[in-house]
């Protein structure tokens, strides 16, 4: 990816100087015919520059139950498999992690399972993990670990590698305390995280959340202002960084010749109506997908829409199809997709376009941009990046973001139809408003949604985190690199 000269942010933003650890569940690569090549995903497009830079190196999962391969370099990062059997992939991953930490921090949505096998599990992996980092990571390296699988991993590491710099970021929200005193192993969890010298949330609310779990569980001493929490051997930073995407990126491919062709193969697909509706999630009960097929619905009911003129595509991803809560949400999406289109469809022009698959980026940027009214409708979502592409990707100025309040990125997109998903009604007129606005505020409004993204690109956010994390470790006189004696790898 190249970034255009005249572009805002252009990495003002010093990068380290340690060397840098990435540990995420997944690695960044996937298996193709040709060997490994780089998954696809704005965090992965962040990161990798970064650590090819710095000689880093991604401790992670290939995603293949007992796959172990030997360490291996790809493009200038060294790879570091963590092998997780089948029997682990069950329990610490479609159980813990996503069938009782998922929904828990996800305003508990649906109800979680808490089970100490999975427990169990949880903690051996997370283990495997520390063991990996402390094995891998250079004198005086920035370890950046990743996301709700490996909230354990921080303490686990630190116990083993003083001389370390520890940073964490959670992807997802972090409920509020009423809700996350549910988990039987909620200590162990906020002592897991107090392993850090910096832990960073999407939200200001994710933040404050982590830090009254804290006090209550722990008694710790907390500058809830500062945003610091003293350990008698460290002191614990803790900050908002809402993440991004990679803007360049989605705007080269948008004002590419083939993404202008193709986005207009799909609206005469669809039958050239006035106004495509468009909804791209991962299937996943969180995202509000049925909420808003019934809006939709009623919207057709009363004649708001009108099927010869409007028409909604939903891409769904598949996603987690082992776990029940998931199978029950693809019935009835499924299901109430089947009921609208046998209503309101005409031979050869259904008005819900389904679609259960996994697009090429390309094609998902295609039909952003021919979508004319996004509909990004979660019930609680640590920020969306799918509204955030959305707005880079209308290079043309016009397009209409429709989005939950609770999403994350409602924070900074305050130029979308922000509505509250649980009340049909506002739903309804949230999408009447979008459908029905006049040219002139859809321009003004998707400008400064545009202007927003602009501003702050997944490469800026990596490079805010790694700056923090390392001025705390320097405030804190951590071991500097390379020179420091403190339990380098072997040592421990
Ligand atoms: P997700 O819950 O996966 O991420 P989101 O932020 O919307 O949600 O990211 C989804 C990504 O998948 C987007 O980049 C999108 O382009 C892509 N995608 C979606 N449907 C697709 C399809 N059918 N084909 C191909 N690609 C598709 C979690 C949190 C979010 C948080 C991110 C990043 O739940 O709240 O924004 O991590 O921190």
């Amino acid at each position: 990816m190249s970034l255009p000269p005249d572009f805002p942010f252009a990495h003002e933003t010093p990068r380290p100087d340690r060397p840098i650890v990435v540990a995420a569940n997944r690695l960044p690569v996937m298996r193709t015919e040709g060997g490994w090549s780089p998954s696809p995903g704005g965090l992965v497009r962040a990161l990798l520059p970064m650590l090819r830079a710095t000689g880093g190196t991604w401790v992670g999962w290939t995603g293949n139950p007992d796959d172990a391969p030997d360490p291996f370099e790809l493009e200038g990062v060294d790879l570091h498999p963590v092998p997780i059997s089948a029997r682990e992939v069950e329990l610490y991953y479609e159980g813990f992690s996503n069938d009782g930490l998922w929904p828990l921090y996800h305003d508990a949505l649906r109800e979680s399972t808490y089970d100490s096998e999975q427990w169990e599990a949880y903690v051996a992996v997370n283990e495997r993990f520390a063991e990996a980092l402390a094995d891998t990571a250079p004198s005086g390296a920035i370890v950046w670990i990743h996301d709700y699988q490996l909230q354990l991993v921080p303490k686990m590491l630190r116990e083993r590698r003083t001389d370390l710099v520890i940073g964490f970021f959670l992807h997802i929200p972090f409920p509020p305390y009423e809700l996350f005193a549910r988990l039987p192993w909620r200590t162990e969890i906020v002592e897991g995280l107090l392993g850090c010298d910096l832990v960073g949330f999407q939200r200001p609310m994710g933040a404050s959340n982590f830090i009254v779990s804290a006090e209550q569980l722990l008694d710790v001493d907390a500058d809830e202002d500062e945003r610091v929490i003293h350990r008698p051997t460290h002191d614990v930073h803790v900050g908002v960084f809402p993440i991004s995407i990679d803007v360049g990126d989605v705007e080269a491919t948008a004002a590419g010749r083939a993404t202008r062709q193709r986005m207009s193969q799909i609206r005469a697909r669809l039958g050239d109506p006035e106004v495509i509706l468009l909804g791209v999630d991962r299937l996943d009960y969180t995202k509000g997908i049925g909420l808003r097929l019934r809006a939709f619905a009623a919207l057709l009911a009363s004649g708001e829409l009108d099927p010869e003129r409007h028409v909604l595509v939903q891409v769904a991803t598949p996603t987690r199809e082992a776990v029940e809560h998931y199978q029950d949400e693809r019935h009835q999406i499924e299901r109430l997709v089947g009921e609208i289109n046998g209503r309101y469809s005409r031979i050869g022009l259904p008005v819900i376009h389904y679609l259960y698959q996994t697009l090429p980026f390309d094609e998902l940027i295609a039909l952003y941009r021919a979508g004319d009214v996004m509909l990004v409708t979660p019930f609680r979502d640590g920020m969306n990046l799918v509204a955030k592409e959305y707005a880079a990707a209308h290079i043309d100025g016009d397009g209409v973001l429709v989005l939950s309040e609770f999403a994350g990125a409602a924070d900074e997109l305050t130029d979308a139809v922000l509505v509250n998903p649980h009340d049909d009604r506002a739903l309804q007129e949230a999408i009447i408003t979008a459908v029905e606005m006049h040219r002139h505020e859809r321009r003004g409004r998707m400008a400064a949604l545009r202007d927003q993204i602009r501003k702050s690109d997944v490469q800026g956010w990596a490079d805010r985190f790694l700056a923090e994390l390392e001025a705390t470790a320097d405030a804190a006189g951590a071991g500097a690199p390379a020179s420091s004696t403190l339990a380098a790898p072997g040592a421990s």
